[in-house]
């Protein structure tokens, strides 16, 4: 908020950012153009202006050159729920897609079977995907599970937790961290952001309902596009 000078642009921000938070303003919308938006407004172009640029700051919209601004695909996933990516996008209506960057088999790496207890000698898949929704990138999962979990004959392609369902059950707990990071630079590369640019880095270990790890991943997601919410009570 700091470049904001007076009440009025602030004000202007929090309204539009509520109105993207609800979805009045869905994404993918383009703005009007400046001029008709800050009468429409009763606003000066300036101060439309300022506001505009805080919030594509904030992730909630989005200029693209000689097309305009539009409002920003942006995710809030509620923290306690477990979920995969394809179950996330589905349920906001959007369409899920991955490229798969990586997809090889191979014996579970030490550190991952200390950390899962998958004994050593486990057959594993280490799956690496971009995931988009509408075809937007939102962050990248670079995924080991034990082969067994999701049958030798898979390629990586689809969800990977339906997989997972079909073959004999996805994880049902979950350990996970969540911290903000700086975009690695081969993981930036792929997200499409400036390499130390805002990531949340996410670390989960899945395990079935017997108790079995079934996931160990790590998760590179956009820090404008992605955001975890919770209720809390006290
Ligand atoms: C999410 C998970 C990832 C899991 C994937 C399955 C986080 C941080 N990561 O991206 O660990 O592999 O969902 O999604 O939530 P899929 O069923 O669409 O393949």
């Amino acid at each position: 908020m700091d470049r904001l000078t007076g009440p009025l642009g602030i004000r202007l921000v929090m309204a539009m950012a509520s109105a993207i938070d609800d979805r009045t303003l869905g994404p993918g919308q383009p703005l009007p153009a400046e001029r008709d938006f800050a009468a429409g407004l009763g606003v000066s172009r300036s101060t439309l202006r300022q506001s505009l640029e805080q919030l594509a700051k904030d992730g909630y919209v989005a200029t693209r050159a000689g097309a305009g601004t539009f409002i920003a695909q942006r995710i809030q996933k509620p923290i306690t729920r477990l979920t995969g990516f394809t179950d996330d996008m589905l349920s906001r209506g959007l369409k899920p897609s991955s490229h798969i960057v990586e997809c090889k088999v191979m014996p579970v790496p030490p550190e991952i079977s200390f950390r899962t207890g998958l004994p050593l000698g486990t057959e594993v898949m280490m799956l690496s995907r971009l995931r988009q929704a509408d075809d937007e990138v939102m962050g990248y999962d670079r995924s080991i599970f034990p082969v067994q979990a999701v049958g030798a004959d898979f390629d990586g392609t689809g969800s990977l937790y339906a997989r997972m369902d079909a073959q004999g059950g996805r994880p049902r707990r979950i350990l996970q961290s969540l911290k903000a990071a700086e975009a690695p630079a081969d993981i930036a590369r792929y997200l499409g952001v400036k390499p130390g640019a805002a990531v949340l880095a996410i670390h989960r270990i899945g395990y079935g309902v017997q108790g079995n790890a079934l996931e160990d991943a790590m998760s590179w997601y956009r820090g404008d596009r992605y955001e975890y919410i919770a209720e809390i009570t006290g």
